[in-house]
């Protein structure tokens, strides 16, 4: 098999900070627990910004880069940028930083889906910034926003700025629409999944449902046309991150998708969860990829090609 690429995923929008004191807010500390997560083995650090005073999710260019320059300056890393951004945004917003920064990777959300982040309002008791409660509720009747017109701007977006689309694949019907951009000639193989999985609105993280996507990516674009990852949101990503990891699969953890190290114990940061992963990749005999080996295994361009 080859080596496991882990990508952390150090922040995002869905994860709030009243869920977590640990969550990374202001660029300087989202850029300093994306170098310690590479530390503890993570190949790609998946990035979104935040509002530094309030940590509101934000797609300020300014925001992003005081976090990519700092994490350059201090790790070889290879660095995703997210176009999904956060609720409220606009397609817009969320993917000038492909042609800003140029980076070596970001994130392609390949349909739109309901991305609901309510159930979280019945656990949390007190909100430490004013605008979480309403993020929440507003998440109610959010449409994550991911048309074929986003996709055509987003193709040629990456294809001009030579940057690797992360395809994020919440359902089974973003198979086929990733089919249909195929062979139109607007996405060329091979390709790099992740599997997202557990969100409400889209495939839940079961087992089942991780082999159902499997088998349909590999009939749809043949098992050696791409490389896959699976991030299981929540509880579900300790189970689904095993199965990658024996099925040749890659592993997405970080506290944007899952605040926990084990039930019911917060973890404490997210090389804490990078190294669960490298642990766990152990235990299976699965070698963990460098960033120079996973630049290689997904053919990127190289950190001296991005504006930044
Ligand atoms: N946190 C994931 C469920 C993106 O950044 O483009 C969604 C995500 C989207 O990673
Ligand atoms: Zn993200």
């Amino acid at each position: 098999m080859e080596k496991l690429i882990i990508t952390a995923a150090v922040t995002g929008a869905v994860t709030i900070p009243s869920q977590t004191p640990y969550l990374p807010l202001t660029p300087r500390e989202i850029a300093d627990s994306a170098i310690e997560a590479a530390e503890a083995g993570a190949a790609i650090v998946h990035i979104h910004a935040r509002r530094p005073e309030d940590g509101l999710p934000s797609s300020d260019p300014e925001h992003f880069r005081e976090i990519v320059t700092r994490i350059k300056e201090h790790s070889d890393v290879i660095i995703c940028l997210t176009t999904g951004g956060g609720i409220s945004m606009t397609v817009e917003e969320r993917a000038r930083v492909v042609p800003l920064f140029k980076p070596e990777m970001c994130s392609f959300n390949l349909g739109s889906i309901n991305f609901s982040l309510h159930p979280a309002l019945k656990r949390i008791k007190k909100f430490r910034f004013e605008w979480e409660k309403g993020y929440l509720e507003m998440s109610k009747d959010f449409v994550f926003k991911n048309t074929f017109k986003d996709f055509e701007y987003l193709c040629q977006a990456t294809r001009e700025n030579g940057t690797k689309p992360e395809l994020e694949v919440y359902d089974v019907g973003h198979l086929y629409n990733l089919d249909f951009l195929i062979r139109e000639g607007l996405i060329s193989l091979p390709v790099h999944l992740q599997f997202v999985m557990g969100v409400l609105g889209a495939i839940r993280g079961t087992p089942e449902d991780l082999l159902y996507l499997k088998n349909k990516a590999d009939k749809l674009f043949g098992p050696d046309n791409y490389t896959w990852s699976v991030i299981g949101i929540g509880a579900a990503h300790l189970s689904l991150s095993s199965m990658a990891i024996n099925m040749g699969g890659h592993v997405r953890v970080g506290l944007e998708d899952n605040i926990y190290i084990k039930r019911g114990v917060l973890a404490k940061s997210n090389a804490e969860l990078v190294r669960k992963a490298v642990e766990l990749a152990g235990a299976f005999n699965r070698e963990v990829a460098t960033a120079d080996e996973a630049r290689r295994m997904l053919n990127l361009k190289g950190k001296d090609k991005v504006n930044f």
